[in-house]
Parts: C-alpha cells; sequence; structure tokens
C-alpha cells in the first residue's frame, strides 16, 4: 500500500501454521521514518504468550517494545511464570542491560507486558540497531522453540480462557496502540481502521463478543463513548518493575 503522501510504503504480510492463529508483519518505509510492527498469536488451544515486536524509528528516535506477551496474568498465576519466563529470565537480563528501560511507562500497558519484555527509547545509533536485530532474533527464536514444545489443552474452559485472554489483548491494541496517530495521519481514517481490525489485530470479530468497555470499563466517559486517552488509572512505572528473578516489585508513581 502507498501512502497519502505518495511515497511512503506499507508491507503487509500474514500466515497461518497448524499451531500459529496469525503471524503478521507490517512495515512501513518512509522520508524519515521506519516501522516494524511483527506479531504472533498461538491457536487457542495454546497459552502460550503472544510474540510482539514493535520498532518505530524517526528522525533521532527510536522506540522499542520487544517481548513474549504473557496472555496470563504473571502475577497472579504463578505456574504460567513458571512455565514460560523463569527459564527466560537470564536472556531477558542480558538483553535489558544493554536495551534499558525507556522510561515512564504506563501501568495499563506494564499488565500485557512479561518480566522479559525490552521497553527502551534510543537516538539513532548503528550499534543500537544491532544490539537490537540480535535480541529480536533471540527472542523470536526463543518463542519458536516454546511453540514447538507446547502442549495443546484440550480441557474446554482452558480454551476458553486462552480465546478470552486473547481476545481482550486484541480488543486493547486494536483501541489503544500508541502507533494508530501514524496510521491514520498515512493512510486515512477509515483504512486504518480497517488495518487494524482485519489485518494487525485479526480475529478480534471471531474470537468474542465482548467489547472494549466491557473488557476496560473504565475508559467510559460519560456520554457513554470511549475516552480517548490511552492511559485512565494515571500510573507509570519510570524504571523497571521486576526484580532479576522476574518478580515484579515495581512501585508505581502517581502522575
Ligand atoms: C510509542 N509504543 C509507544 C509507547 C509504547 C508503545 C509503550 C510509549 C508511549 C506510550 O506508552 O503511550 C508500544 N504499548 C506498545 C505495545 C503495547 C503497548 C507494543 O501497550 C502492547 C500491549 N508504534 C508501532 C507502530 C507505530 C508506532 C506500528 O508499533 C506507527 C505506525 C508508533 N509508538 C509509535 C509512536 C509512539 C509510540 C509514534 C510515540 C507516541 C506518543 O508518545 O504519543
Amino acid at each position: 500500500m502507498i501512502a497519502l503522501d505518495d511515497k511512503t510504503r506499507l508491507e503487509m504480510l500474514s500466515f497461518e501454521a497448524p499451531r500459529i492463529r496469525l503471524l503478521r508483519s507490517l512495515s512501513i518505509e518512509g522520508e524519515g521514518m521506519q516501522v516494524l510492527d511483527f506479531a504472533a498469536f498461538p491457536k487457542q488451544e495454546f497459552d502460550l504468550p503472544i510474540f510482539c515486536g514493535n520498532f518505530f524509528t524517526a528522525a533521532n528516535t527510536n522506540i522499542v517494545v520487544l517481548d513474549l506477551n504473557p496472555l496470563h496474568d504473571v502475577s497472579s498465576r504463578r505456574g504460567y511464570k513458571e512455565r514460560y519466563y523463569d527459564s527466560l529470565m537470564p536472556l531477558g537480563l542480558k538483553c535489558t542491560e544493554l536495551l534499558p528501560w525507556g522510561g515512564k511507562l504506563t501501568s495499563e500497558s506494564i499488565k500485557f507486558f512479561s518480566p522479559i519484555v525490552i521497553w527502551t527509547k534510543f537516538s539513532s545509533s548503528k550499534s543500537k540497531h544491532e544490539v537490537l536485530y540480535s535480541a529480536f532474533m533471540e527472542y523470536y527464536k526463543t518463542w519458536m522453540e516454546l511453540m514447538e514444545q507446547a502442549v495443546e489443552d484440550t480441557d474446554p474452559s482452558q480454551i476458553r480462557c486462552n480465546r478470552e485472554a486473547q481476545h481482550r489483548y486484541l480488543t486493547w491494541r486494536a483501541e489503544k496502540d500508541p502507533g494508530h496517530g501514524v496510521l491514520k495521519r498515512l493512510i486515512g481514517e477509515k483504512l486504518a481502521k480497517d488495518l487494524l481490525r482485519n489485518f494487525l489485530f485479526s480475529g478480534i470479530d471471531e474470537l468474542g463478543s465482548k467489547t472494549f468497555l466491557d473488557y476496560f470499563p473504565e475508559y467510559r466517559s460519560e456520554d457513554g463513548t470511549i475516552n480517548e486517552r490511552r492511559s485512565i488509572i494515571g500510573k507509570f512505572f519510570e524504571t523497571r518493575p521486576w526484580d532479576a528473578k522476574g518478580e515484579f516489585v515495581g512501585n508505581d508513581l502517581r502522575k
């Protein structure tokens, strides 16, 4: 797709595999802007994390999120953390030392992130890009290995739980992802919405019927519409809120 400015190129690719519901990428090459939004969603029989690589580069800034986003809450479901993250802490620590915490992150986003999340910002530098590329490859390989070893859930209530968790995640990102503004500017509001719902976060209409406000009622404004702000709770994390063992130790700050 070519953007409204007649210059910026958007490229979309998506795949499906026996264990993978959707693996897709969006890359954007524009004048002074480069974006990669890469994600992989397991089928609902698997409770595996969602692979999430989001890289935004403009003139002199890079905004990066790279993670295996947990499908289920890592603090309240100990078994989930132990199964997927405990053995990945050394990889997470190695990478986050080189790509340090990017500053203020809302408590809304934190809930979708894992103890090994790489959340970083930096001004352009070739060496950082090389480090980031290696981290991306390592995280992706790790996710693929988890996928190969994954055991299918057969209990219908667990499958329902996986499906709803993935639907909630899609609903959040299709509504509140920070890239929306850029997409709207590039291709217009209507196409951006279509791209979000039918490509980037496809599954939102099939995996469940709850709405954004069902999942996140705190965003309901007085007239019943969705509050446009990205963060409503008003808490943020200025430093990495997990310790070396992946335990949540964050002291959130009020804005
Ligand atoms: C900024 N992108 C951000 C920020 C985060 C993310 C945490 C910091 C600002 C903020 O928290 O609002 C990414 N946040 C995520 C992800 C999740 C989340 C991945 O909660 C998952 C649950 N970024 C993209 C794409 C574009 C993009 C496709 O992935 C553009 C097309 C741009 N991201 C982008 C821009 C900013 C940003 C422009 C700065 C926007 C701002 O600060 O308002």
